[in-house]
């Protein structure tokens, strides 16, 4: 991405310095970050985003986004519509401007409250330019415009085509396969997600949510409505509704007005895990920076100063951290920035140093009234962070010892750690299979030049509901750190991940391909989540795909993942074919298991993507938490992919 682009910056001066249309096809990965799944969702949330800003200024409340029948998506608001008279300089309408020139975006509503952007601030051209074809209408003055356009072409200039007493902009885009060769498809889980999130980041907005491409048994499409009035706060509650709170009411705050817009939420719950969702402009800012850092200091400064003032502290021997005062933590906030500056690896951390003390009085404010109003509340937040401290003390000397093993290397990998003999981490995997059996089989199967594996006990640890010192204490789970040369914990901060000597660049989780297994799949993917999140975003989390079915007649096999899948080569067979259905791994020899599902010229590993921290954050909190009826219908309905998008 250029430096212009990612800075957000719409000066004159940055929109002379892009290329044209051209260069964004040519580089689409610099400016919607790749050509996958996740660059495909960019375009909707560009063209999305354009929306909120119009709403954000105060001109619309209503946004409809939908997949079309023909898997185009259409999105449309009922603000002001793009203007579309005569742009003096480029001599043609001001919405042919917009949609044809690189970075044009912002160029007439300077003055206009406009931060929404950020990362996918590219501007709708780049949709425009990735999209076989793509059409505008504008409802405005009276009057319908259109303009339609091929790989970001106008096919003809804009014209009157009706009269109308609408106001409004509708975009419909068809996404170009010669640019998104993966696929073109949109998924209804992911895009959903994210118009549920900016309902709650925006609120006020309503924003529709409709799928034409399925209709249910009454006939009608799949319509989510999103609307919130209450932001963050009920963003709190949708997210935590699985966990059990502490406190009788989510604390919350919104500074709209000043400098910087700050909203923020946060309440406490039983668990042990901190849970934290920052953004920025709308974007969730993973790598969190100089927003999270006033959020943590308000907050620690202020329960700091209660609790010294409360005399709870008195009896302690050892002093509090600040990682104690977030155990149970569940907490949002939203920054609004004009000019952001993104850093870090996946340049979602923000860099804006003028943003840390706004924040951090403003939490402070929202904190020291709730403490001072709810006392009870106030003792139950300071004792939880005693026990939090206490608990840490032994989780140290539990984790000193994983570190210790981890650090001595050779003799220290575990016994059951069958390891391969390539010494390059980037060439070699690991399988992490479920029990000892199907681990033996692996064993058999797999090219030991590049393939460990390692079999782990049946169920592994539920870390959602487990102490930290207990999950550094369980032996399956130190195999892992130990195996793949993962350590946790540095002077500065106790649970930051070193992940440079990973041992192996494709972990691979390989599960039988049954309720059961993809239970256990999921408590490793919770393990992961909570304590190797790098991991998994940096791509190294694979799940292995082992077949369903062997299909057989005289010399002819064939494997089957799927029911349509068995039946075709049943059919292919004559229709008269042995049919084996596998119901675990352990029905499976070493050559079968070799040829389906770890020969890396045929098997297909899913990679495990996270779209959204905090739905991933929900769905896990859901299927390892206490609320049963829906980790089983949900488990059982084996949609644990549907929000992690393995
Ligand atoms: C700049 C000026 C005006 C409208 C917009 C931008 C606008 C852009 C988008 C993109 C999607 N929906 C939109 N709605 C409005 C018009 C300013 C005026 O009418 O005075």
């Amino acid at each position: 991405m250029s430096e212009e682009i990612k800075k957000n910056n719409y000066s004159a001066d940055s929109i002379q310095a892009l290329e044209g249309m051209e260069h964004v096809r040519m580089r689409p990965s610099m400016y919607i970050g790749d050509v996958g799944v996740r660059g495909l969702h960019h375009l909707v949330y560009e063209v999305v985003d354009n929306s909120i800003d119009e709403a954000m200024g105060g001109h619309c409340d209503t946004i409809g986004v939908a997949i079309n029948e023909d898997g185009s998506v259409t999105v449309e608001d009922n603000g002001r519509g793009i203007p579309v008279d005569l742009h003096k300089k480029e001599g043609v309408s001001a919405l042919e401007v917009v949609m044809t020139k690189i970075g044009a975006g912002g160029k007439f509503d300077k003055d206009s409250y406009k931060v929404s952007g950020g990362l996918h601030g590219v501007g709708v051209s780049v949709v425009n330019a990735l999209s076989v074809h793509m059409k505008s209408t504008v409802f405005r003055d009276g009057k319908i415009y259109e303009q339609e356009y091929e790989r970001g072409k106008a096919v003809y200039p804009v014209k009157q085509v009706g009269e109308t007493d609408k106001r409004g902009t509708r975009q419909t885009f068809y996404p170009d396969n010669t640019i998104f060769t993966q696929t073109t498809e949109f998924s209804y889980d992911t895009l959903s997600a994210r118009m549920r999130e900016l309902s709650y980041l925006n609120k006020g907005i309503t924003i529709t949510f409709t799928d034409k491409r399925e209709v249910d048994d009454k006939g009608e499409f799949k319509v989510e409505v999103f609307h919130s009035d209450e932001g963050l706060k009920e963003y709190i509650r949708y997210l935590d509704g699985n966990r059990e709170p502490i406190i009788s009411h989510v604390i919350s705050m919104d500074h709209e007005k000043g400098e910087i817009p700050v909203e923020v939420a946060l309440i406490y719950n039983t668990s042990y895990t901190e849970n934290i969702f920052s953004y920025v402009n709308n974007i969730n800012t993973h790598e969190g920076g100089t927003h999270l850092q006033g959020f943590r200091s308000g907050l620690t400064r202020t329960l700091k100063k209660y609790a010294d003032a409360s005399g709870m502290l008195d009896k302690l021997k050892f002093e509090i951290a600040g990682d104690d005062f977030r155990e149970g933590l569940t907490a949002i906030i939203s920054v609004k920035v004009q000019e952001p500056q993104f850093e870090g690896q996946t340049k979602t951390k923000l860099g804006n140093r003028e943003v840390v003390s706004p924040v951090s009085q403003a939490v402070g404010e929202m904190l020291e009234n709730y403490l001072e109003e709810n006392p009870n509340d106030a003792r139950i937040i300071i004792q939880k962070v005693i026990l939090a401290a206490q608990a840490r003390h032994a989780a140290k000397k539990a984790r000193e010892m994983v570190q210790r093993k981890t650090v001595m290397g050779g003799g220290g990998l575990p016994g059951k750690l069958s390891d391969c003999s390539e010494q390059d981490p980037a060439r070699c995997e690991v399988y992490l299979v479920e029990g000892d059996s199907a681990g033996g089989t692996a064993k058999q199967g797999r090219d030991r030049a590049f393939q460990a594996i390692l079999p782990l006990r049946g169920k592994i640890l539920n870390v959602e509901k487990a102490m930290h010192h207990k999950v550094f204490e369980n032996e399956e789970i130190r195999n892992i750190f130990t195996a793949l040369g993962v350590t946790v914990g540095t002077a500065e901060d106790s649970k930051a991940l070193n992940l440079e000597k990973l041992r192996y660049h494709k972990v691979i989780i390989m599960c039988d391909a049954d309720v059961d297994g993809s239970h256990i799949s999921t408590l490793i993917l919770t393990f992961f989540f909570r304590f190797m999140k790098e991991l998994i975003e940096e791509g190294h989390v694979y799940i292995a795909a082992p077949p369903l079915y062997l299909v057989k007649k005289g010399n002819k096999k064939e494997y089957a993942w799927n029911d349509v899948q068995r039946d075709q080569a049943n059919e292919r067979m004559g229709g008269s074919a042995a049919i084996q259905r596998y119901k675990g791994l352990g029905e499976m020899n070493a050559e079968q298991l070799w040829e389906t599902t770890m020969d890396p010229s045929f098997r297909t590993l899913r990679q495990v993507n996270i779209d959204s921290l905090a739905e991933a954050d929900r769905v896990f909190s859901m299927l390892m938490g206490d609320e049963v009826p829906p980790r089983r219908e949900f488990i059982e309905k084996n949609a644990v992919y549907a929000n992690i998008d393995a």
